[in-house]
Parts: structure tokens; sequence; C-alpha cells
């Protein structure tokens, strides 16, 4: 496999993105980063362009404001695809950079695509909950979130709200990406929904995730609401209308 593509949305992380991109060259040294930056306006663009890194191994994708974060993943993923898409097998993993997914667990996760995976979902939640220093509210909402995504998609997955995966980049650029509308925490459950309809081969890793290391969460109410109307709009779609949702590929009943 050619040296993976990790995509990072950032929106006012700049606090976090030495200790991230540090520990991820650690863990991965032949990572290339693309980071997917809305305006922050706390210096990330200047801190990526002085990095040693800048240009070779370290990108950035600069959005004129906060367009959220399932369009700028999806952003992130045309762009790695427009350029990158002829190399055999290379990997695209898309994580946070607060921290709360570990760079040190993204070699399991490659590790799995390596052995067959189309895609690859971390969960917190195989074989008892692997989630530390959350405010007790936050993982009852994403345990609740899960149920309810388990119930009305069918998906089997334990954590299928997840926003730490790994795709084979050859299998994410057969998605018709113009068809995710979500742009917030639904992007997650809306992408990983589309592949399994289509039969994609997924794997789930267990990890520990974290609390953020530093600033503030974007989590809103109206990211909450959207993703409660979006789960069943999503099922919904895909069982009326299965092969609008991508190119190609073997299609579930
Ligand atoms: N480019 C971009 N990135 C975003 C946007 N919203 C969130 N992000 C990034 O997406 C990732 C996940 O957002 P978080 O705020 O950490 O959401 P969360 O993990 O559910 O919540 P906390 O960990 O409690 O903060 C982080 O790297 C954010 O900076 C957005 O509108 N645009
Ligand atoms: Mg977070």
């Amino acid at each position: 496999m050619t040296s993976p593509f990790i995509v990072v949305p950032t929106y006012h992380e700049r606090e976090n993105l030495p200790r991230f991109t540090w520990q991820l060259w650690q863990a991965v040294p032949d990572a290339r980063l693309l980071l997917v930056d809305d305006a922050s306006g706390d210096g990330t663009p200047d801190w990526v362009r002085a990095h040693p890194k800048y240009g070779s191994a370290f990108f950035l994708l600069e959005r004129a404001g906060k367009l959220g974060l399932g369009s700028a993943y999806v952003a992130g993923f045309e762009w790695v695809i427009q350029r990158h898409a002829a190399e055999p097998c290379s990997a695209v993993v898309q994580m946070d950079a607060d921290l709360s997914h570990d760079p040190n667990s993204v070699p399991d996760l490659l590790q799995a695509l390596e052995a067959g995976a189309d895609l690859v979902l971390a969960t917190r939640y195989r074989q008892g909950v692997r989630v530390t220093n959350w405010p007790l509210h936050r993982l009852l909402l994403s345990l609740g979130a899960g149920l309810y995504v388990k119930c009305v998609t069918g998906m089997p997955f334990t954590d299928p709200t997840g926003g730490f995966k790994a795709f084979r980049l050859d299998k994410l650029a057969t998605l018709d990406l113009s068809q995710v509308h979500s742009d917030g925490y639904a992007f997650q459950i809306e992408v990983t929904y589309m592949a399994w309809r289509l039969g994609w081969k997924i794997e789930e890793v267990p990890i520990v995730f974290e609390d953020r290391y530093a600033g503030a969460s974007k989590m809103s109410t109206h990211i909450v609401r959207e993703a409660i109307w979006r789960v069943p709009w999503i099922a919904l779609r895909g069982r009326v209308s299965p092969r609008r949702v991508a190119t190609s590929g073997e299609v579930r009943p």
C-alpha cells in the first residue's frame, strides 16, 4: 500500500495541531496529511505553511467560512481523489484534530485495510465501553444515537456514528460524493450507510476514545437535530432508490 492520506477537518483547532501532527507522524511516518480548514481565524494556515513537511507531506485546503463537517470531508476526499485516484491501493483515513482519535490507532485501521477490508470503522463500543473523560451526558447521547441508527437503518455496527475511519482510496473513488448531503455528524452515518448498501467489506477495530485535548466542542443542538431527522431520510432514500447513491458495486436488497 502506498503512503496513506489522513484527512482532517479543522475549525479552531490550532492549539491541538502541534501535538496531533507530532503524534501522527510518530505513529505513521509516511502519512500524507490534508487539513480542511474553514477560516478558523486562529493562525492555522500560517502554522501549516511554516511546517517543515508543508508541500511534501502536509497539505492545506482553505475554505471561506464554517461550511460544516460533512462538506469539509467531501471537499477533502475530492481533493485526494482528483490528485491520487490512480495510485494503487492507497488508504484514506478520516479523523478529528482534537486528539479524541488517537493517532497511535491509525496503524490498526491500516492493518485491517491491508487484510482485505474496504472500509474500517474505529469503534468505541465493542467488548465494552472504551471512552475516557467524557461527561456522562455525552456518553449517553452517543450510545443512544448509535442504538437509534442501528434500529432505523439496520446496520449491524457497534459504533455507527463514529468519525474515525479508513477507506481504500479506489473504493472511496467509486462513491458518488455529490449525493452526500449531511452537514454535521449525520455525515458519518450517511457515508457508512452508502458503503454498507453497496456490499463493501466493512470491519470494526476497537479504539480508546478520549475527550478533546484542548479547545471547545463544535457540537450544537442544530447538529443533533439534523442527525435525528437525517437518519430516517438516509435509510428511506437508500431503500427507495439504492442505485442513486453510488456509481458502482453490489447493492444490498
Ligand atoms: N472544516 C471544518 N471542520 C469542522 C467543522 N466542525 C467541526 N470540525 C472539525 O471536526 C472535528 C470534530 O469536531 P468536534 O468539535 O471535535 O466534535 P466532537 O468530536 O463531536 O465534539 P468534541 O470532541 O466534544 O469537541 C474537529 O477536528 C473539528 O475541528 C466545520 O464546520 N468545518
Ligand atoms: Mg472531538
